[in-house]
């Protein structure tokens, strides 16, 4: 019987060691020997027969040990033949400079004669540095040349090794350095060919681009004045390849730098598995350090991706993994004269400057300085309103790659606005962008002020910013290091004195909210200990949460709970279509079946937005295309926006009851009077692609709704013809009547309405985070007007609120899955963005099952 087969691996290919041992035949021959030798001799010789045979417990045990002699060689053999031995196929991306010779154009064709020579040099050049390299010569394999560029002439190149296990560490070492072919070379064809800075990278062995392989392999040269589009392989009508290794050379005129936007770019989502990616290089070869970004995900199309080269050329790959069908990227391309001067002198009492291409990112690899000089006897002050020098691999806290100076100090990352100063009238400031990964940059204003009165009838912040004195020891941080708020005395009658010292309104006591930052405003408001707050205030034992009875009598102690089961049916409690009632809250639409029927995730196709990434804002509050694709712009005829609207399904919109009171002869009351505008993003471009212009049907505003008091104020607006749903055409979830948006909860508002009070109307769709705000507070704030259909939501500090123009738009909240359930519809306000004056809505889920009885929604 064979007991023992051994598979090994080894180096020089497979062998089978097989180890035969018939062990039933051993211990047979063994065992029956024994007892033959028993049978066999004279009984009086017994004694010298038991010495002369193995006892049966010694052959066990050599047995034993024979086994474990033959394991351990065949480990050793094992992990000597398929580890120690093992290779590992290493392909290192790098560059090279050919001093002593001239660029030629024919040099940018791969299929020249004079590509090919010249290649062929490179290749017998990298050969012989290599071979002169200990821990480099014996593992070199081959090289390949994929591309010359000017400079005298820079060769792109990708160089195999084979590397055992054990050499890898100094393979990766050895080739990390810099080398300059200095030796003569033996070989005759490089007689005279000098060969400096050869560098070289590891590579992810996916974007290694052969010879064989150049079916997805573009080369473009910009042209004089002219601008080169391209796109990915289908687009916009079919997908990109799925597996597909693509890359685009871009190049320009000698001494010329690029200008690279990707106008419209959709590829897989950047997950970690397996995603797409693309990558856009300040070189013709993909290597790490070079790298000017990576991009994938879907962006919309008002997010700016202008990426500038340091020289002319630049190298876009496309590494797709996935199957997913996605169109990919549509880009255009032109040369432009390097900046000869970056930075500059610059002089007078204000003004303004920016990293170069701003708002387009900074080419890597640039170093600018700027020196501000204001009138003598003046300081100057440098307020950097956009702050954007976000790089991967910085260490944090050190800026060591692309930052900005001043003063000696360096600032980098991603930065809300923050003022600088000096305290003489110069003021130096230096930006460094290293040769990898740029951003946004920075746009700055300097202005000039007095030393002795920086701030003249105002409150300086520690940052140097000016404020009213009023807005000192008010409560809310105005300063962003908040040293208006520090040092106070607290006015007993209006004010909290937190523990940590801050002076709070008196009304934010107990409002759900840490107002103070240790809480300490929040302490003595809360049930005895081991009791629960029911939503009604009322404090019940711990023990009767989640113990499936309505114990608060407004079933808040059942409502959310961690598993699911039904209870009795209360306001709070959600239903499903059979009629039983759940214990959690918030189950619908949730990802997650949690009626037995399943009705909790029915009719769920709501709420998503077509782009995955959400651009920052630059400069403002602008919305991007697509973003909010429920909100609607109405129009009223001959007058323009008038109020915004959310589309619930593919007929009806849900709005404000008040957009629609006849006033001043006109009959706002009519559907004739509007148009509703879906899928827009600018007012200025009405009949842009996408965007879909419809009448009314019928106007139904709620019948209780108030025109005095604005209780009730909600309507639903029913489309004359149906709208098709498309990446910027999207209906937004409705909240079933128990959904709760709690205080504290930060949520979106968007419209076109003034962007400052009095002000007037914005062009693109303007968003706003903002809180809803606790309902005591909200009552207190806006005395007797307040309504259990209202909710206040905003920040108590002014600043972001709806305004003239927004009525009848989206409260836009993000639930659990992360989709967006309309929580309210904007309503009213006094003013805009005042001080303790935040805007109300009409809150959704009281008004459900109304819109449900008129729409069918
Ligand atoms: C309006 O007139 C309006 N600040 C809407 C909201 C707010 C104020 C006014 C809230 O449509």
């Amino acid at each position: 019987m064979v007991i023992g087969g051994i598979l090994i691996a080894g180096a020089n290919g497979l062998f089978l060691a097989f180890i035969f041992l018939d062990l039933s035949a051993a211990l047979d021959t063994n065992i029956n020997g024994f007892e033959e030798g028993v049978e066999f001799l004279p009984a009086n010789n017994s004694r010298k027969v038991e010495k002369r045979g193995p006892k049966r417990w010694v052959v066990l045990l050599a047995l034993v040990l024979f086994f474990i002699l033959i394991s351990l060689m065949v480990g050793f053999l094992v992990w000597h033949f398929n580890y120690k031995n093992a290779r590992v196929q290493k392909i290192f991306n790098g560059y090279l400079r050919i001093t002593n010779e001239n660029f030629i154009d024919a040099y940018e064709n791969s299929n020249s004669t004079e590509f090919a020579n010249l290649a062929g040099k490179v290749k017998e050049a990298l050969r012989f540095l290599y071979h002169g390299i200990p821990a480099l010569g014996p593992f070199y394999k081959e090289s390949g040349v994929t591309a010359f560029s000017e400079g005298s002439i820079i060769a792109y190149y990708w160089s195999e090794f084979s590397v055992p296990q054990d050499m890898v560490e100094e393979v990766d070492r050895a080739i990390s350095k810099e080398y300059v072919l200095s030796l003569p070379p033996r070989s005759r064809a490089l007689q005279s060919f000098n060969v400096a800075s050869v560098v070289a990278f590891p590579t992810d062995a996916r974007t290694v681009q052969t010879s064989r392989d150049n079916s997805c392999s573009f080369s473009l040269h910009a042209r004089a004045g002219e601008v080169t589009r391209f796109t990915t392989p289908g687009f916009p009508d079919s997908p990109y390849p799925a597996r597909a290794r693509c890359q685009w050379a871009l190049r320009g005129d000698a001494d010329l730098v690029l200008s690279l936007t990707f106008q419209s770019f959709d590829v897989a989502a950047c997950d970690d598995d397996g995603n797409d990616v693309v990558m856009v290089y300040d070189t013709l070869t993909p290597v790490e350090p070079r790298a000017v970004v990576q991009l994938c995900g879907v962006y919309p199309p008002s997010y700016n991706l202008t990426f500038l080269s340091s020289q002319n050329v630049m190298l876009i790959t496309l590494i797709t993994n996935t199957v997913r069908r996605h169109p990919g990227f549509k880009a255009e391309f032109f040369q432009l004269s390097k900046m000869t001067e970056c930075g500059g002198h610059l002089t007078g009492a204000q003004g303004t400057f920016n990293t170069p291409y701003y708002p387009g990112h900074y080419p890597p690899n640039i170093d600018c300085t700027w020196v501000i000089e204001v009138p003598r006897n003046q300081n100057v002050k440098i307020r950097f309103k956009i702050f954007y020098l976000v790089e991967p691999h910085q260490i944090v806290g050190t800026c060591n790659k692309d930052y900005v100076e001043v003063n000696g100090e360096k600032y980098c990352g991603e930065k809300p606005q923050f003022v600088v100063s000096s305290s003489t009238n110069k003021i130096t400031v230096r930006f460094h962008s290293d040769e990898s990964y740029t951003d946004t940059g920075f746009f700055a204003e300097y202005l000039s002020y007095d030393s002795s009165d920086p701030c003249p009838g105002m409150f300086t912040c520690k940052t140097g910013r000016c404020i009213s004195n009023s807005l000192r020891c008010d409560g809310w941080a105005d300063c962003t290091d908040f040293s208006d708020e520090l040092h106070c005395v607290c006015n007993a009658t209006s004010q909290f004195t937190c523990k940590n010292k801050f002076c709070k309104p008196l009304f934010w006591v107990c409002d759900g909210l840490n107002d103070c930052g240790d809480n300490s405003d929040e302490l003595q408001c809360s049930c005895p200990d081991q009791t629960f707050k029911c939503r009604n205030g009322k404090c019940i034992p711990e023990s009767q949460k989640c113990d499936k009875k309505d114990n608060c009598g407004d079933g808040s102690d059942e409502a959310e709970c961690d598993s699911v089961w039904t209870v009795p049916c209360t306001q709070h409690t959600y239903k499903c279509q059979s009629g039983v009632c759940l214990s959690k809250g918030n189950p619908e639409c949730d990802g997650q079946k949690d009626c037995s029927d399943g009705s909790d995730e029915k009719n769920c196709d709501c709420g998503i937005r077509s782009f995955s990434r959400q651009s920052r804002i630059v400069g403002g509050q602008n919305s991007d295309e697509g973003e909010w694709p429920w909100q609607v712009s109405l129009h009223a005829e001959g007058q323009g926006h008038i109020c915004g609207a959310s589309l619930i399904s593919s007929t009806w919109l849900v709005s404000a009851a008040h957009c629609f009171v006849d006033e001043l002869g006109i009959r706002y009351s009519q559907p004739s009077v509007w148009t509703a505008y879906l899928g827009l993003h600018d007012q200025s471009k009405r009949s842009a692609r996408g965007v879909e212009e419809r009448g009314f049907k019928q106007i139904i505003p709620h019948a209780a709704f108030n025109d005095y008091t604005f209780d009730y104020d909600i309507a639903v607006l029913e489309l004359d013809e149906p709208v098709e749903f498309s990446s910027v055409i999207r209906p937004i979830c409705l909240p079933d009547s128990s959904h709760t948006f709690p205080a504290g909860k930060t949520i979106w508002v968007t419209g076109w309405g003034h962007t400052k009070e009095g002000g007037s109307g914005a062009l693109v769709l303007q968003k706003g985070e903002i809180r809803v705000i606790n309902q005591t507070t909200c009552e207190s704030l806006l005395p007797n007007q307040v309504t259990p259909r209202m909710m206040c939501v905003g920040f108590l500090n002014g600043g972001v609120d709806a305004c003239q123009g927004d009525s009848g738009g989206p409260l836009s909240s993000v639930e659990n899955d992360g989709r967006m359930f309309l929580a309210g519809v904007v309503s009213w306000g006094e003013g805009c963005a005042r001080r303790n004056k935040p805007g109300v809505y009409t809150r959704v889920p009281t008004l459900r099952d109304w819109i449900k009885e008129k729409t069918g929604v």
